[in-house]
């Protein structure tokens, strides 16, 4: 069946097209077959390439709808706060209290004493977390915390240098490269596109050259790359560097197009030939920093310079530590200088958003913030879109104990949680417990028992994608939107978030919190999308495909026609030399790209202690902390930390063994992976594993934020990847997380 027909019925089967809300990096096509109103196989599409085909996680979406770990009845705390005790209450009980307790906390201590965190657990136009932060602002407002983690690097760094996060060519235009460099990107494990791998697959069999650097041996680098770079973590922005020296020396640069479209490159020179320092940034300075040979960064550079259209692909890892925004101006800058932007088959290597210049729309409207009225924009460079509160969400744990760092200063009393786990996504776990015990009152929207879940006084229990009506469309690219259509009634007694907050806006005395049904909030959200897709044959159809798209390339119209389509940057050129970050005054946000060596880094003094560097990427077996417990992809591979052989027989360590892995913020158990898939002196552990403290306050879960540090890059950027670790056998201390 193609993707073309919503609906249709076979005998006693219905089958309807849906979607998932999670936050993946894909948005795909699924197919749900129902028999007497209950899920029982799913599908996705078969129809045309590119299809918008679902990955292992969206298809095992039925064991979560299903499953036995379901919070189905609202719940109140019995024993203590964090103990995990609960008993059933009614939605009565359960919603009085909350409306009690929000006038309460409001009245005494102003608004800004809740302290609201939602984020991405679901991505729908209507089902998401606005529909609290909506109710919250009507209210008189709350506290929120700015900071993107994905990319906090990539957002501030292509603002600085393009002046838009809008730097993305369409994927198919792939097949125009002559080379393709994957930097820190893992599109098999994290789609980033749900086309990606279809126009990497074909860019291969087309024989484009693919280069993958990477510490880790990643599923991309097996299934794509000719050439595996392994990278010492955090030090990527010394080898982008050092390719620029090469090219420089080697005079393989487009002058004509540094001349014509950019401001700040003799700068940039001085520093690369070490006039300002007196250090030339050479391959063989860069080979000391990152591990990786002089010679190889040498013809890595050449390669990249005249292969011409060449396609730098960074991912958002390598930006995702101390000063990750370094990184990603530096990869814009050699994209920039060997003019590989606004051309087919290049890449402007920025944030990557590739919407094509088509409108989103908006979904439901949060309004705005009255607690935050007047409040500055955060202080990198009002490069945030999100939030313009003083406090970056890296900081939240100490905001709640009430220590003045990062601006801020708020008595927060009371936390309202939807559709995210801080308690598991968020850095420095075992501080965030003692932030969670002080408050007076938490409120979770929640679907299981995660770990932010089992700190709340009130637990609310969520329904999931397929028990409700949702648009939503793909994450930073893509030209399509879903019908995530409900293919039963919510089990137990679960509700959205939605009509939660309804009910709540009704003894809150907030009248004007919708005068909408689910339905009538759709059909609303459909007009202000792109091409205003009909909602009904949008339903029925399960996608509204834009197809008269051509291939599309970021900054083409800026490039061909210079004159009357500048930059969007203070000069109207792409500023190798930038301009914000001068007006920043911050020397750790310089105006041009430049390795600054990281706290925590390989050459930190405390690598006496904790000498490997912990890295946590994204699993295939979930996104984020959903799906954990779901046993189908439990079975796909078991949450461990890799460690290369080196580093495993110095330390008497074999496969499979229990290792203990810890540093001054914390400590966890778990099994090891002993594997050349990662390069020595540097441990993986994939996020969003659970956290699951023993009595001792050991993580028995595998959640490495037991292990980050509660920090950010002078960008934003969330530094998960720079963390610095010590392993040892932990034998006999029990079982580790599945
Ligand atoms: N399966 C799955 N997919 C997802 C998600 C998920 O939870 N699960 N989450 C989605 C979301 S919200 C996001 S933001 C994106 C994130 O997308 P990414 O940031 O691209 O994903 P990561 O897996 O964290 O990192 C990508 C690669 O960077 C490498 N890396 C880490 N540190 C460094 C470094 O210092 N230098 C270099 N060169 N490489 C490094 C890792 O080994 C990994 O292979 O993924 C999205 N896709
Ligand atoms: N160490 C480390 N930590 C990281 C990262 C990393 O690279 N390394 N990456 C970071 C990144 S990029 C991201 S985006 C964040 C994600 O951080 P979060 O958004 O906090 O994490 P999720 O696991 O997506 O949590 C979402 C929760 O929402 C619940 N949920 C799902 N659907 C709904 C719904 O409809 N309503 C409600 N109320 N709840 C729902 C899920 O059950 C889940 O527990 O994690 C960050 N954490
Ligand atoms: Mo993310």
């Amino acid at each position: 069946m193609g993707p073309g027909k919503g609906k249709r019925s076979q005998g006693d089967i219905t089958v309807i097209s849906t979607g998932c809300g999670h936050d993946c990096g894909g948005r795909c096509v699924l197919k749900a077959y129902i028999k007497d109103g209950v899920v029982v196989r799913v599908e996705t599409d078969d129809g045309e390439e590119p299809q918008l085909r679902a990955c292992l996680r969206g298809r095992a979406m039925r064991q979560e709808l299903y499953s036995p770990d379901r919070l189905k009845f609202p719940m109140k705390r019995v024993g203590e706060r964090g103990e995990g005790k609960f008993e059933r209450i009614s939605w009565g009980e359960a919603l009085d209290t909350v409306a009690t307790r929000l006038q309460q906390v409001k009245k005494t201590y102003g608004p800004s004493a809740i302290f609201y965190i939602g984020y991405t657990g679901t991505i729908g136009y209507l089902h998401n977390p606005s529909t609290v932060q909506r109710l919250l602002n009507m209210l008189g407002g709350c506290t929120t915390a700015w900071g993107d983690s994905s990319a906090g690097g990539a957002r501030s760094a292509s603002m600085a240098t393009y002046g838009t996060v809008t730097t993305a060519n369409s994927r198919d235009d792939l097949l125009n490269s002559r080379m393709i460099i994957m930097w820190g990107w893992n599109p098999t494990t994290t789609i980033h596109v749900t086309t990606t791998t279809y126009y990497l697959r074909k860019a291969k069999e087309a024989g484009i050259r693919i280069i993958c650097v990477d510490p880790v041996f990643s599923n991309s680098v097996a299934t794509f790359a000719d050439q595996w770079i392994p990278v010492r973590p955090g030090t990527d922005t010394a080898m982008l560097i050092a390719m620029a020296y090469v090219i420089i020396k080697e005079n393989l640069q487009d002058q004509g197009f540094i001349d014509a479209y950019t401001v700040g490159f003799d700068k940039y020179k001085d520093y690369l030939l070490g006039l300002e320092d007196g250090v030339p940034k050479t391959p063989a300075w860069a080979e000391k920093i990152t591990g990786v040979p002089a010679a190889t960064i040498q013809k890595l550079a050449r390669e990249y310079a005249t292969a011409k259209p060449a396609a730098l692909l960074p991912g958002w890892g390598p930006g995702r530590t101390a000063y990750g925004e370094q990184y990603h101006r530096a990869a814009m800058t050699l994209a920039t200088m060997t003019g590989n932007v606004g051309v087919h088959g290049g890449n402007a290597a920025g944030y990557d958003n590739g919407y094509m210049g088509i409108t989103l729309g908006s979904g439901i409207p949060a309004g705005s913030n009255p607690a935050e009225e007047g409040i500055l924009p955060p202080p990198n460079g009002a490069l945030e879109t999100r939030s313009h509160a003083g406090l970056h969400r890296c900081r939240m744990w100490d905001a709640i104990l009430g220590e003045e760092s990062g601006g801020y200063h708020r008595d927060i009393k009371m936390l309202y949680v939807v559709a995210s786990n801080p308690l598991n996504q968020a850095p420095n776990l075992n501080k965030g417990v003692r932030a969670l015990k002080k408050l007076d009152f938490i409120v979770v929207h929640e679907q299981f028992m995660t770990a932010t879940a089992r700190f709340a006084d009130i637990l609310l229990p969520i329904n999931t994608n397929w028990e409700r009506n949702d648009i939503t469309r793909p994450w930073v690219h893509g030209t399509y939107f879903i019908h995530v259509s409900k293919l039963v009634d919510s089990l137990g007694e679960s509700k959205s978030d939605f009509e939660i907050c309804v009910e709540l806006a009704r003894r809150l005395g907030i009248e004007n919190y919708s005068d909408k049904t689910e339905g009538e909030w759709l059909r609303e959200i459909c007009k202000s999308l792109y091409g205003q897709p009909d909602y009904d044959t949008l339903k029925k159809n399960g996608v509204y495909r834009v197809k008269s798209l051509e291939t599309y390339i970021s900054f083409e119209k800026q490039v061909n026609d210079p004159k009357h389509y500048p930059f969007p940057t203070p000069s109207g050129k792409i500023e190798i030399y930038s301009q914000l970050y001068e007006g920043l005054n911050n020397p750790e946000l310089p105006s041009v790209p430049k390795y600054i060596e990281s706290w925590e880094g390989h050459s930190d003094p405390l690598t006496q202690n904790y000498p490997l560097q912990l890295i946590t990427a994204r699993s295939k077996r979930r996104a984020h902390s959903c799906y954990e417990t779901i046993p189908w992809l439990q079975e796909l591979e078991r949450q461990a930390i890799w460690i290369n052989p080196r580093d495993a027989s110095s330390r008497g360590v074999a496969e499979g063994d229990e290792i203990k892995v810890f540093n001054e913020r914390g400590q966890m158990i778990l099994p090891v992976r002993v594997t050349e898939r990662i390069m020595p002196g540097v441990v993986l552990i994939n996020e969003g594993a659970w956290y699951l403290p023993d009595e001792e306050g050991i993580d028995r879960g595998g959640c490495p934020n037991t292990l980050t540090k509660d920090t950010y890059s002078p960008g934003g950027a969330f530094p998960y990847n720079t963390c610095l670790v010590q392993v040892e056998r932990a034998g006999g201390f029990g079982i580790g997380p599945k």
